[in-house]
């Protein structure tokens, strides 16, 4: 049985993205409101106890976020479907890279469709109906499970969908819209005082915590993925050479099993050590049966790494990032847990 809260909100399930455009053809959507109910029903199943979401205004959102971005996202569906236009999800055309405008400020576009490229740093990460609704309550689930650690509990999981890490202060992508990690940690820091620790064990680097908290010593982040040098999302960014004192890459060669990614678990701990509190990135990605990573972690992988992360004996908020094979990512989540709460 497992005996810890986690936070449920309905809202979570309205983003229906259902596709994502890759290499500029439309393919099926992988990060999909069915995962979060899998996840729900296994914790459920396992003894854990729902705890409904609590509202919070936005201040801890516009401590991590650009107020342009979040203005944007909950603006982006109206305005798109007024504009009649061809695709029914908000998707970018063209993009205002720094470089386009020399480094200067961009201007607003006068034209609808050309806003997302403000915004949006890939195709994949489709903007509907009830997008903004529920990256918004992914952020409150998340909230809430740091008010439940700040008030006593070990460990609390935010059961949260879209995920959020790979949104940096003003741009979003990687089928994430809101950084609800790097909202948590930041009011977790708030709450327990620092440094606070955030360990990724996403099978994709956490670009968006990494930029957020870069140059800070408050705020430790480590992240254990799949090499974005063999070939994987983010591909530009996820290096050790971007290293230091207060960030923490492991980037694992295509394949790895258990024995080579609990190491780089371990080496991540290490880094939390001095830490008063921890969040836990917790992509279930890095899975053996997952589609979107060459990871081949197993559940018994993923309960050794709870095990690992809850050694550090630290007030621990574990928010879900990515995992996306329906059929075990509710045992993933659950044994993750276990080995956590233990
Ligand atoms: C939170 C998270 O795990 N985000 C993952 C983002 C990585 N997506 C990259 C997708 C690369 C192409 N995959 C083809 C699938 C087409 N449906
Ligand atoms: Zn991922």
């Amino acid at each position: 049985m497992l005996s810890l809260p986690f936070v449920w909100s309905d809202d979570c399930l309205r983003h229906e993205p259902e596709a994502e455009i890759w290499v500029g053809t439309r393919t099926a959507a992988t990060e999909v409101p069915a995962r979060a109910l899998a996840i729900r029903r296994a914790l459920a199943a396992a003894g854990a106890q729902e705890v409904p979401a609590v509202a919070h205004d936005d201040s801890a959102v516009l401590a991590v976020h650009d107020p342009a971005l979040v203005e944007f996202l909950r603006t982006a569906w109206a305005e798109w479907s007024a504009a009649d236009l061809p695709s029914d999800r908000v998707v970018p055309y063209i993009f205002a890279r720094a470089e386009l405008t020399g480094g200067r400020a961009p201007a607003t576009p006068t034209a609808v469709w050309a806003r997302p490229g403000l915004f949006a740093y890939d195709t994949m990460t489709l903007i509907g109906p009830g997008t903004w609704q529920a990256a918004r309550a992914a952020v409150d689930v998340a909230l809430t499970a740091v008010d439940l650690v700040a008030g006593g509990a070990r460990v609390a999981y935010a059961c949260c969908r879209p995920p959020g890490h790979h949104v940096t202060r003003s741009v979003y992508g990687g089928s994430c819209y809101l950084n609800n990690t790097a909202v948590a940690a930041t009011e977790l820091l708030a709450r327990v005082g620092g440094p606070v620790a955030v360990v990724d064990v996403d099978a994709h680097h956490g670009n968006g915590t990494q930029e957020i908290f870069l140059g800070r010593d408050d705020v430790l982040t480590a992240s254990v993925h799949v090499d974005p040098g063999a070939g994987w999302f983010p591909h530009f960014l996820g290096f050790a050479a971007e290293n230091d004192a207060a960030n923490l890459n492991v980037p694992l060669a295509p394949s790895t099993g258990d024995e080579g990614w609990l190491d780089a678990v371990r080496t991540a701990a290490e880094l939390a050590e001095p830490a008063r509190a921890l969040i836990v990135a917790l992509g279930v990605d890095a899975a053996a049966d997952d589609p979107e990573s060459p990871l081949e972690v197993t559940t018994a992988g993923y309960r050794e790494a709870g095990r690992i992360l809850g050694e550090l004996g630290l007030p621990t908020v574990v928010v879900q990032e990515g995992g996306y094979d329906l059929a075990t990512i509710g045992p993933l989540v659950v044994e993750t847990l276990a080995g956590l709460a233990r």
